[in-house]
């Protein structure tokens, strides 16, 4: 990037959060994978970021945080109802991942992503200046690219998809399919998890638009716009820094103590999300028992479930047969002093999710689809002595990169069974030459490696 260029990130949520109440309130920085990724960018570049607060309500007036101009987008009660909780998490989110749940299609909640799309795209527009770059990311803003097209040709769009982009034959589903594709080719690069979901977008685009080209190169309206993949990923010193200290390491004794240091962890961490494949990893588990191949005095499931969008139905729903689930093994299977599954919905402390990190034998995984997984490589890069296995769905974004996971395909119970026990049994040595290649390529695809090759491609 040039050096007196801003960035403006647009992005549904902004990087920071209100806390406390009344005269104590005051703003802090966020937690989320995006915040950390854009902040080495945005401390070398002035930049501006657009976002919502995550709270129904108008706007509070643009602030400075951190030297990063802050610019909040206000959503009414209905606007959260429609877009965010309508449009993006009841169509967007389970047509992109292989319609998992039924997708629901609703007019006045499409007008409604409309209407929120206008109105990230201009406050956009009007923060950029000549030179600077625009780069808008993730599903709930996939008209806006051309939206800002439209009131500033002069400026450099990029957008990055943080989810799958599904095949043809889904995405052919979506009644606004044509919308979706045109607002995406108002960038100048739009870029994607995986190749193949680089792919699906090129052939939609083709199809839908008034476009012709390649796989990674389209020409539409006499523009050059440009299709890639860009595996998203994590800052992978924080994490290898974060397990060797001692507050972490000691934390993670203690977690083993009390599982009973005999006993092998196996640990999944999870948003409470359909598509990461929860309740399949637990029949799986359960099938173990069942089949008296392993025993909960030998090992032990640990379980962290974050909630997330606990206002949606299909959410509860399958928040409560989890827990059924959880319930039901429990009740069969756990012996005094021998939990068989720990189940806790809540999410822990960076510094608590490194030390079970650190204490699992094994990591579990297995989204039935997941755009990249980024716990998948948090585990790679805590494991600093190369031990510890991780067992990977093929249906996550990040499969196409960790190869040398055991890869297993999560609708298949039986097949995940066995992949566990492959784990629990995978000789020390191979173990740690797959974990050694696992972490060779994390540790050199960072994330910090991910913006600055998007933001290269952008330039070009
Ligand atoms: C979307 C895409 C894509 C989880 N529990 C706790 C906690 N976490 C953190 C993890 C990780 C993040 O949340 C989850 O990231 P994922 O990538 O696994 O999944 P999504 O939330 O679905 O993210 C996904 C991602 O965007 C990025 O592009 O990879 O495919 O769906 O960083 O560490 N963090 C803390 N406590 C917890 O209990 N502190």
């Amino acid at each position: 990037m040039r050096k007196d260029s801003r960035l403006i990130v647009v992005a549904n949520r902004l990087p920071v959060q209100r806390v406390g109440r009344g005269s104590s309130a005051r703003w802090e920085r966020s937690s989320g994978g995006l915040v950390t990724a854009m902040s080495p960018i945005l401390r070398r570049h002035a930049g501006v970021w657009i976002g919502w607060t995550g709270n129904a309500g108008r706007a509070p007036a643009p602030f400075t945080h951190e030297r990063l101009m802050i610019r909040p987008i206000g959503l009414s009660e209905r606007e959260v109802h429609d877009y965010y909780q309508g449009f993006c998490n009841r169509t967007i989110w389970p047509l992109f991942h292989d319609a998992l749940r039924p997708p629901e299609f609703q007019r006045d909640r499409w007008d409604c992503y409309i209407e929120i799309n206008r109105r990230f795209a201009r406050a956009a527009a009007r923060s950029a200046r000549r030179g600077d770059i625009i780069w808008v990311h993730d599903y709930q803003l996939l008209l806006a690219p051309r939206m800002i097209r439209e009131l500033r040709r002069d400026i450099k769009i990029g957008f990055f998809l943080h989810i799958p982009f599904p095949p043809e034959e889904l995405f052919a589903w979506l009644p606004w399919r044509q919308a979706v594709v045109r607002g995406l080719l108002g960038a100048d690069l739009v870029g994607f998890q995986t190749f193949s979901d680089a792919q699906n977008f090129s052939r939609a685009a083709r199809r839908y638009a008034p476009a012709e080209g390649t796989d990674t190169e389209i020409t539409c309206e006499n523009r050059r716009i440009r299709i890639n993949a860009f595996p998203i990923s994590i800052d992978f010193r924080d994490f290898e820094r974060r397990a060797n200290q001692s507050a972490v390491v000691q934390r993670a004794r203690q977690i083993r103590q009390r599982i009973g240091p005999e006993r092998r962890i196996m640990l999944a961490v999870d948003r409470l999300d359909y598509t990461k494949g929860i309740e399949s990893r637990l029949r799986a588990f359960e099938d173990l028992l069942e089949r008296k191949l392993i025993r909960v005095e030998d090992c032990v499931l640990i379980q962290i479930a974050v909630p997330s969008r606990e206002n949606v139905t299909e959410y509860q729903e399958m928040r409560m047969r989890i827990e059924q689930t959880v319930g039901r093994i429990n009740g069969e299977f756990s012996q005094p002093g021998h939990v068989a599954v720990h189940y806790f919905r809540r999410s822990v402390t960076p510094d608590d999710l490194s030390a079970y990190y650190r204490a699992a034998d094994v990591m579990l995984v297995t989204p039935l689809r997941d755009g990249m997984n980024l716990v998948a490589k948090e585990y790679v890069a805590t494991r600093t002595d190369y031990s510890g296995v991780l067992v990977l769905s093929e249906f996550a974004g990040a499969a196409r990169e960790l190869r040398r996971a055991l890869l297993v395909n999560p609708h298949d119970i039986q097949g995940v069974a066995a992949t566990i026990l492959q784990a629990l049994r995978l000789p020390r040595d191979e173990a740690r030459k797959r974990m050694m290649i696992l972490r060779m390529i994390v540790r050199r695809h960072d994330v910090y490696d991910w913006a600055e090759k998007f933001l290269e491609a952008l330039e070009r």
